[in-house]
């Protein structure tokens, strides 16, 4: 989404506003903020700095020994548990600039389930995260400004804030050049030794590394993000190729352990293209602008490149239509090996799910509602009564393939449409009253299994109504207390 910048107050981002901030407030409480560890992109180490140098660099750009561009990284500074705390006004800043708020919203979004969490319960970091980096439209294919090839635990959105371009020094170039030659002569050696035509894939090497064209001023990032369909194909592709791709000390990869969440992928041009030649599939590619949200659904496969020094910020949601798919990432990560760094359950879904849905019920029986307004209209439940009823009948009216799905995923897929439809059926004074956080809950729950559901339809008949509903909520309090 474009300029969403413009709904701020044009607060700075520039990166010594952020640094005086942080100062004013270092002398006051967290001595160490000032000195960070950033990750060197050349070879995936951490290098200790001061946040001085890393925004002087961001400004002026930094170069090795050998003359060639340094490119450094910054993630989640100041770390998300800080941020409100110490740039309250970015903090709120960034807030005013969310688009499509009912989703993304940290606190009020009611289509938001990570909100669902009630105050005393331990919550997952969802952000905001900060992604601060150096970067150049050339593409080196070493030592790129890349996040690698990820799946995130969530809905994401991303908000490019800040950019700024750091010209190659003229004087630098030569020694770029040379160097560019001798890494292709390394990466023909130690990559692609099996190669049967030398010739043609050094020229293939030496020509991948080049200025991108079309980058336009305002020009950010360059994004690749995979559709979830093209998963099994981009992971074969990786596998077989995984010899050709270098990560930490800037040494081939030697083994995998999950081409996706190793997070050890960046796929430059040339392997985008071998790609689409091999399997036939290719990623959304485009340049994020500055005041550019980006949207990331839950699953999908992505990798950013920055054109020019950058800072983004980053927000993480959980999107009812989307929830099966972090319960299906949430078993996939379970799957990972003992010492695996993406094991960890971090973002709690299931919790998640059973107090939305805990919250949902209360709602719908108008009970113990939180917001007024929503008190005001659910009136004890009598409204809701009327939209369940409607919503339950388009449910029985779905075509019995997606009636007997026994996945979550196509369950929540066949039933959005049906949901919306009946809503839209409804009389205008129903309408009027029904809020939008409704249409989440009842998504929720028909994202939920066949029993579940069938339970549900209990709601549209008068007899063994409040019966089948304080039956339904004490199920969901026991397996919230297990
Ligand atoms: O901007 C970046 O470098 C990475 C952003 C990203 O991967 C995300 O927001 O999920």
């Amino acid at each position: 989404m474009r300029n969403v910048l413009e709904a701020t107050s044009g607060l700075s981002w520039e990166p010594m506003v952020t640094y005086r901030a942080c100062r004013l407030i270092r002398n006051k409480k967290h001595e160490t903020l000032l000195d960070v560890n950033s990750t060197d992109c050349l070879d995936f180490c951490e290098v200790e700095i001061t946040l001085h140098e890393f925004f002087t660099g961001y400004i002026e750009g930094r170069y090795d020994r050998m003359g060639w561009p340094r490119v450094l990284k910054l993630k989640d500074w100041p770390p998300s548990k800080f941020f409100e705390e110490n740039l309250p006004r970015h903090s709120e800043e960034f807030l005013c600039s969310l688009p499509l708020k009912q989703y993304t919203h940290p606190t009020n979004g009611p289509l938001n389930l990570a909100v669902k969490l009630p105050k005393n319960c331990l919550k997952p970091d969802m952000g905001p995260k900060t992604y601060i980096a150096y970067g150049f439209a050339q593409e080196f294919g070493r030592g790129d400004s890349v996040t690698k090839l990820h799946c995130d635990m969530s809905d994401a959105v991303n908000v490019l804030t800040h950019i700024y371009e750091v010209p190659i020094r003229r004087e630098n170039q030569p020694d770029i050049e040379k160097l560019k030659k001798k890494h292709a002569e390394q990466d023909l050696k130690e990559l692609y030794s099996s190669v049967a035509n030398k010739e043609e894939m050094m020229e293939i090497l030496e020509k991948s590394s080049q200025e991108v064209e079309n980058v336009e001023t305002d020009d950010g990032a360059l994004w690749d993000i995979f559709r979830r369909e093209d998963i099994p194909k981009l992971e074969h592709y990786l596998q077989k190729h995984y010899k050709e791709f270098r990560h930490f000390y800037c040494c081939p990869l030697s083994q995998i352990a999950h081409p996706i969440h190793d997070q050890t992928f960046y796929l430059t041009r040339y392997h985008i293209a071998k790609l689409k030649e091999e399997y036939g599939i290719e990623p959304w590619t485009f340049n994020q602008k500055l005041g550019d949200a980006v949207l990331i659904p839950v699953g999908c496969p992505h990798q950013v490149r920055n054109l020019k020094s950058c800072t983004k910020v980053a927000l993480d949601f959980v999107s009812p239509e989307n929830v099966s798919e972090c319960l299906r990432l949430t078993k996939q990560y379970r799957l990972l090996p003992p010492n695996h760094f993406a094991k960890e359950d971090k973002l709690g879904v299931k919790k998640m799910i059973i107090y939305a849905v805990d919250r949902a019920l209360k709602d719908l029986s108008g009970k113990e509602s939180t917001e007024p307004e929503e008190k005001k209209n659910l009136k004890k439940g009598k409204k809701s009564k009327v939209i369940v009823k409607a919503v339950d009948k388009a449910l029985k009216d779905l075509p019995p393939s997606e009636k007997s799905s026994e996945t979550v995923e196509e369950k929540s897929n066949g039933i959005v449409n049906p949901i919306d439809k009946a809503l839209q059926d409804l009389p205008p004074t129903e309408k009027k009253c029904y809020p939008q956080l409704k249409r989440s809950e009842l998504l929720l729950i028909f994202s939920l299994p066949t029993k579940s559901i069938s339970n549900l339809s209990f709601f549209s008949s008068p007899e063994g109504e409040g019966e089948k509903k304080a039956e339904i909520v004490k199920t969901y309090e026991r397996r919230k207390k297990q």
